[in-house]
């Protein structure tokens, strides 16, 4: 590779900031913010030093940013989202100010190798997956884009759990992303909430005779708001991440603790506190618990709070501005309680008419909708929604009242059933509040996040709601920043790309598409795949130094990671890996392309079966592995603790791309991008985005196999059989009767049976035994296409080149053009 010859145009804030003056900067932090010395300083202690240093800019940014909104009086986006998955901020940051190669030099000069601080730093996990981590990617792309935008959420003291195996099982661990504090954020006392929960409500008259609602709160709980700055790529804006952690309300407890009840009142704080104490670690199943319940209104309540605190500072009581100046977007349904929270301090709280305050919640609320699986559709019990929220369920009453009369007793009249399809309230044996139905009346939009899911959140989700408000329904499909996804992680590619086709494609790009016209080129293939060799060697290394395996940078890397899930079908890799070892022993001159299989997956900890799967891979990969007889065609490793830090080394080296979901159950996928964008090939379904990413690369480009969508409802509909295709195909039976054996689990038969059983017993709910042939094929059709070096070059070329589409900046402006109306609010 020639030498990086990248311009890059630093952001306002970080001008001309050079290795000497940043240099200078953290020494200063070494001892006036950290208080130590270089000769003693610890790696920590350096890199707390650098981030301080870094924060310098940062800190200015946020400032004229904010100072330029007020000023302007700027319409803004709110987002509301129980998760943010964002990893880590050094590198990104530093790369976002332009400061990446600067920062690189004056830490060489200080005797630091910038990789090695970079490790110091914890994942920030607030969230689970994909729709945690879409979150992370949009504040990026907004801040980028010069949109004025706030993200709103909840400051977990303990994110997503830390993965360990033993003995091939999953281990939960505590993670502690904060225990020492961390540098990228600042609390901020002056603008701390404080929220009710609890209680019961009171029906008072006031002098005219009109009637008035009073809640009285059982409970009050304190938000303190926590700051993370979110630097824009190269632009000048700066935007912030609010995350509120609870306390207990001053004032509640004093009389107990003065009369000695110091317990009690240390108690009442502790329950307080539980409310931020850790993110529930499910992902797409809904959770039902009381806790989850009130960390969703938390959120919303201190967020509304803040939201018509800042309104008010310009525009006093007169609401008339407000829906002109705020939209909230409602990461999924998780935050639907903002909608009857804004008409409770509308009505209540502000003495409004009921028509109005409506007409207000109407014009502020979108909601995304990002799963069709049943299990994650949110909806409380009506009992449970009393006792925490007793106004809010009048309200949601009320809303409902007046939908099923106004709107749906005038499409229908009379009819019944469809009122009872379409009630917020759920009625039966324990009534329940569905927070989806809640989410699509109280908004002005819903979308789903890739075209044929969108489609199906209106057909099959939502019909009768589209036929009252056709126009409420759209499509944005999903993006990621090329910021984290490419430049940061891939640096040898990214200066590849600089050279051959500029460096205006970070924040356009569309301008991969100048890399098709290299496709054919010798040069330019060789160069590519050399990249690709280096990170995976790169990779290799992880991965020994992860899970002690071997892995030859020559074979195939074929990677599979996303959270564990039956609809994403591990289990699907995993038999196919099976049938190949199976054709490997009956033959030993099988002729395959060496491959490592590489999964990295967290399951849920009270999901029985995702469990299983890891169990049953881990062991599979022990035996394989250990096999002199595969002569090392055949690897698989389990990473451990996958995580975007892990992604973040993984995605660069992927020449495979598992995207092998039953059609129809994954809404998009992000990942898939990820790793197309990064040059590998997806083997995938036509499902969620795969299906895009097939129309922009071409067939010639991807490995397409098993039933759409249409076909799976067919097959469901005539009903589905899996044990014929246990019957009739030998492979199929003779990988599920061998994971029935002790053959993996020595002295211990059946140890992994639980996949079989799902499969045969259970009736393979996600159709793993109908795809499994068409899955083979296409995984033959790979070890075929690798086999030619520059034909397989070329596709990795082309996948890289034709994924444009899938910036996050993409999905943001499909944002602002169909749902939010906002304008960009340039910084100087
Ligand atoms: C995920 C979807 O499964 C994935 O397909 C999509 O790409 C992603 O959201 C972002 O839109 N959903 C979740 O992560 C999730 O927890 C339950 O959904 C509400």
């Amino acid at each position: 590779m020639t030498k990086k010859t990248t311009s890059t145009k630093p952001s306002s804030a970080a001008m001309q900031l050079t290795a000497e003056q940043l240099k200078e900067r953290i020494v200063r932090h070494l001892h006036a913010t950290l208080g130590t010395d270089i000769n003693k300083a610890s790696p920590q202690a350096w890199w707390r030093a650098t981030c301080a240093a870094v924060n310098e800019s940062v800190f200015d940014g946020l400032r004229t940013t904010q100072r330029e909104h007020y000023q302007q009086d700027t319409r803004a986006v709110h987002y509301f989202s129980l998760e943010y998955l964002m990893g880590r901020l050094f590198s990104n940051n530093l790369h976002n100010l332009g400061l990446y190669q600067s920062a690189k030099q004056a830490l060489a000069e200080l005797g630091h190798d910038i990789a090695e601080l970079e490790d110091q730093e914890e994942d920030m996990a607030l969230g689970n997956g994909g729709l945690g981590r879409l979150a992370a990617c949009f504040i990026d792309s907004l801040a980028t884009m010069n949109l004025p935008a706030v993200g709103y959420g909840i400051h977990y003291e303990h994110g997503l759990f830390q993965q360990e195996f033993q003995a091939g099982r999953q281990i939960e661990r505590p993670d502690s992303w904060r225990e020492y504090g961390n540098p990228w954020e600042i609390c901020r006392p002056e603008s701390v909430q404080e929220i009710s929960v609890y209680g019961y409500v009171e029906t008072v008259y006031d002098l005219q005779g009109r009637m008035k609602k009073v809640w009285h709160p059982g409970r009050i709980i304190k938000g303190v708001p926590w700051d993370i700055p979110v630097v824009g790529y190269h632009g000048s804006s700066v935007n912030v991440l609010r995350l509120w952690e609870s306390r207990a309300s001053d004032f509640f407890n004093w009389d107990v603790f003065n009369s000695g009840g110091y317990v009690d009142a240390s108690r009442e704080n502790i329950e307080a506190e539980t409310i931020s104490k850790v993110l529930y670690p499910n992902d797409e199943t809904e959770a039902g618990k009381e806790l989850r319940l009130i960390q969703q209104y938390f959120f919303c309540s201190c967020s509304l709070k803040d939201i018509i605190r800042r309104y008010k500072r310009a525009h006093g009581d007169d609401w008339s501005k407000f829906p002109e100046q705020v939209v909230i977007q409602l990461n999924d349904t998780h935050p639907a309680v903002a909608i009857p929270e804004l008409m409770r301090i509308l009505v209540d709280r502000a003495d409004m008419h009921w028509d109005e305050a409506w007409g207000i919640c109407q014009q502020v609320f979108a909601y995304t909708n990002h799963t069709l699986l049943p299990e994650a559709l949110e909806s409380w019990s009506v009992r449970m929604f009393e006792k925490v929220l007793p106004r809010h369920l009048e309200i949601i009453y009320e809303i409902n009242r007046r939908f099923l009369l106004e709107q749906v007793d005038v499409r229908w009249p009379g009819d019944n059933d469809k009122k009872r399809k379409l009630s917020i309230i759920e009625e039966g044996h324990e009534p329940m509040v569905r927070m989806g139905h809640l989410s699509v009346v109280g908004s002005f939009r819903v979308n789903g996040v890739a075209e044929v899911h969108s489609k199906l959140v209106q057909s099959d989700l939502f019909p009768e709601m589209v036929a009252l408000w056709p126009e409420k329904f759209t499509n944005v499909t999903n993006g990621v920043t090329p910021r984290r996804w490419l430049k940061a992680c891939n640096p040898r590619l990214s200066s590849m790309l600089d050279r051959l086709i500029g460096s205006d494609w970070p924040t356009d790009l569309k301008q991969l598409s100048k890399l098709a016209a290299y496709a054919d080129d010798p040069k330019v293939q060789d160069d590519f795949m050399a990249i690709k060799q280096q990170n995976k060697a790169d990779l290799a290394k992880v991965i020994q130094d992860l899970t002690g395996v071997a892995v030859d940078p020559a074979a195939i890397f074929d990677i599979q990671i996303k959270r564990l899930h039956e609809y994403k079908r591990q289990h699907l890799n995993l038999l196919h890996i099976l049938a190949l070892y199976r054709r490997i022993l009956q033959n030993p001159d099988y002729d395959m392309v060496p491959r490592v299989f590489i999964f990295g997956a967290k399951a849920a900890p009270g999901y029985k079966l995702a469990k299983e799967i890891i169990y049953a891979i881990n062991k599979v990969a022990e035996k394989i592995n250990h096999d002199k007889r595969v002569k090392d065609r055949i690897k698989v490793v389990f990473m451990p603790n996958y995580r975007v830090t892990l992604a973040e080394k993984m995605i660069p080296a992927a020449d495979v791309s598992e995207q092998i979901s039953t059609a129809g159950k994954e809404a998009s996928g992000t990942g898939n991008m990820k790793l197309a964008l990064n040059g590998a090939i997806t083997v995938g379904t036509l499902d969620g985005a795969n299906i895009e990413i097939a129309e922009e690369v071409g067939e010639d480009n991807i490995a397409i196999f098993g039933l759409t969508v249409d076909e799976v409802k067919a097959l469901r509909q005539s009903g589905y059989h899996s044990r014929d295709y246990y019957h009739n195909n030998p492979e199929i039976k003779a990988v599920l009767d061998w994971l029935e054996t002790d053959y993996f689990t020595p002295g211990k038969p059946g140890e992994l049976a639980a996949i079989k059983h799902s499969l045969l017993e259970g009736g393979d709910p996600y159709l793993v035994l109908a795809d499994f042939e068409g899955y083979q094929a296409a995984q033959q059709q790979i070890d075929g296409w690798y086999r030619d070096k520059a034909g397989w070059a070329k596709k990795a070329i082309m996948n890289t080149a034709c994924v444009g589409k899938f910036t996050s900046d993409r999905s943001i402006q499909d944002y602002v053009d169909r749902v939010w109306q906002l304008k960009p609010c340039k910084v100087d």
